[in-house]
């Protein structure tokens, strides 16, 4: 009878606990966001700052959404098209997928074209940044021929003979120095390649190497080997003459002096000046499946594993470092919001762009342990960046952060909710950037974890709730960049960036895409789609790496 009333009991006891857990349990799967409402809520956010943009400031490269200010970056104040070229692929890509606003994307890409076609006139007497030029510009146009021909809208031929006439006046800034490393700026009509007008001269080591797949698509697309070549040229003297594999372990310092190849300084980042030089090793290998480059690429993360990887207290939270006295100084636990790519960057470089499922199955993966462990690397960083966000009183991260290494009490320093960071006064504005919704973009679609759409869900309504401009009113509703997303409420300054509509809407917007093959594209380091390249056609047009170690 004892015994009776014993199960009895357990077993009543053990029903208990399992409705409670039960409930609790599926409290926190919850479930992902409508996919469709999202995309449509996104819409309404890049039309909102897209109509605002064209009432306001229409053609003009730099705008200020909250006292409509405009201006044109060149002397001589004629436009580049930042904000227009940078967007009009967003535009198409919305258009493609669009239930709400279909007509209205395709009137604002023709409204684009026109403009880009007919007032867009690349030969200013003025310099401008090569890399920046490159990326939002020359990518912008090459990236709106590709979808322009894939979806069938618009005129394909208008971007690509602006790409090749913008690409023309580039290319004459790699003729500047004798190492083939081009100068930071140049003159769009006379080609003459100018110096950075600060740190000696040097070049951003990130800038220079983060031209190749734009050269690359564009000798592709034309089957003039010359870019090709020229952007190839930048690699010999950058990895001889600094023994960057043996002596760098594959990690540059940010700066280079483009006349004799050598590093300047020895400061040692994935933030601003050192981030895409590692992007674009890996990309031009995903873009052209040149095995040279997908080599360099390993070395530099395998350098990266060694020596700039550390966790925060007392979440433990992996994070990418600095070394600012070169690799043997020592660490600094400092992180540029910038460094959230990697996440996406090495889920990307671990499975190809397949699924993780799918790449498991595969050799290259089961066989090479590295891969996944630069899989699990980028689940770790995608979710330090997510905590970010989410450690932050206002639901949004700002640009750079001193991650908690048990050593760190400065007064002054805000500190995270959990305790795993701090913020310094100068460091607390939010620009609106991409890089964390373009990881969890990335995971999302090659693990289908359902988290990385909540994660990107929570991002996407801090970011509508926080930098909105008369947010009451649908028809003067707009968004701009914060000078403090720490303190609240939160304070606005005047600026919208071209990556919000060129990179962060995109990104969020293709995260609630359905089925979104990886394998077929590459995005160059502004989010510009670029087709994986044809290997026979590369072949036939002898574009082929010209270099070795
Ligand atoms: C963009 O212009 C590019 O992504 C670049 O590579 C780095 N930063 C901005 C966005 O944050």
């Amino acid at each position: 009878m004892k015994n009776f009333i014993g199960i009895l009991v357990a077993t009543v006891v053990a029903i208990i606990a399992i409705a409670y857990y039960v409930p609790r349990y599926e409290l926190f799967e919850r479930k992902s966001p409508e996919a469709g409402e999202m995309r449509d809520q996104i819409e309404s956010v890049f039309l909102a700052s897209w109509r605002d943009y064209y009432k306001h400031g229409w053609g003009y490269d730099v705008y200020g959404p909250i006292e409509h200010t405009f201006h044109n970056m060149p002397r001589g104040n004629q436009p580049l098209g930042w904000i227009i070229v940078d967007s009009v692929d967003t535009l198409m890509l919305m258009y493609n997928s669009s239930t709400l606003h279909k007509s209205e994307f395709e009137a604002e890409i023709l409204k684009s074209e026109e403009w880009i076609n007919n007032v867009l006139d690349f030969d200013i007497d003025a310099e401008v940044n090569v890399f920046e030029t490159t990326i939002r510009m020359l990518g912008g146009l090459l990236s709106a021929y590709h979808l322009s021909d894939l979806f069938e809208v618009g005129n394909k031929t208008v971007y690509f003979n602006k790409a090749v006439d913008l690409g023309d006046r580039l290319a004459l800034a790699f003729l500047s120095s004798q190492t083939g490393i081009p100068y930071s700026s140049v003159n769009l009509r006379s080609g003459q390649g100018i110096k950075n007008h600060a740190d000696g001269g040097a070049s951003s080591t990130a800038e220079f190497t983060t031209l190749q797949m734009e050269f690359k698509y564009l000798a592709y697309l034309t089957g003039n080997r010359t870019y090709w070549e020229l952007v190839e040229r930048v690699y010999e003297p950058l990895y001889k003459n600094n023994d960057l594999l043996n002596t760098y372990d594959g990690l540059v310092p940010i700066y280079t002096f483009p006349d004799t190849g050598r590093f300047g300084g020895s400061t040692i980042r994935f933030g601003s000046r050192g981030d895409s030089f590692y992007e674009y090793l890996l990309k031009q290998y995903l873009l052209t499946h040149e095995k040279l480059y997908y080599d360099l690429y390993r070395k530099s993360m395998e350098g990266m594993k060694k020596y700039l990887l550390a966790q925060s207290k007392p979440s433990s939270l992996w994070y990418i470092g600095e070394r600012e006295q070169g690799l043997q100084g020592q660490f600094s636990p400092k992180m540029d919001h910038l460094v959230c790519f990697m996440g996406g960057l090495l889920a990307s470089g671990s499975t190809e762009g397949l699924s993780i499922q799918e790449a498991r199955r595969r050799p290259f993966f089961s066989l090479f342990p590295e891969r996944k462990s630069d899989w699990d690397l980028a689940e770790e960083i995608t979710n330090t960046c997510y905590q970010m966000y989410n450690q932050s009183s206002s639901g949004l991260a700002p640009e750079i952060v001193v991650f908690n290494d048990g050593n760190i009490k400065q007064s002054g320093w805000w500190q995270s909710s959990l305790g795993d960071f701090f913020v310094k006064p100068l460091d607390r504005h939010n620009l609106q950037r991409p890089e964390t919704v373009e990881s969890i973009m990335f995971m999302y679609h090659l693990s289908h974890n359902d988290k990385y759409r909540e994660w990107g869900a929570n991002i996407a309504n801090s970011f509508f709730e926080n930098t909105c401009i008369d947010c009451s009113d649908p028809k003067l509703r707009r968004f701009t960049s914060l000078s403090d997303c720490i303190t609240l409420p939160t304070k606005k300054s005047n600026n919208m960036e071209s990556f919000w509509l060129a990179e962060t809407l995109k990104y969020l917007y293709i995260l609630f895409l359905d089925d979104f093959d990886l394998t077929k594209v590459v995005f160059n380091t502004e989010a510009h789609p670029f087709p994986v390249l044809d290997e026979k056609k590369m072949k036939s047009q002898s574009l082929t790496t010209g270099w070795s170690l």
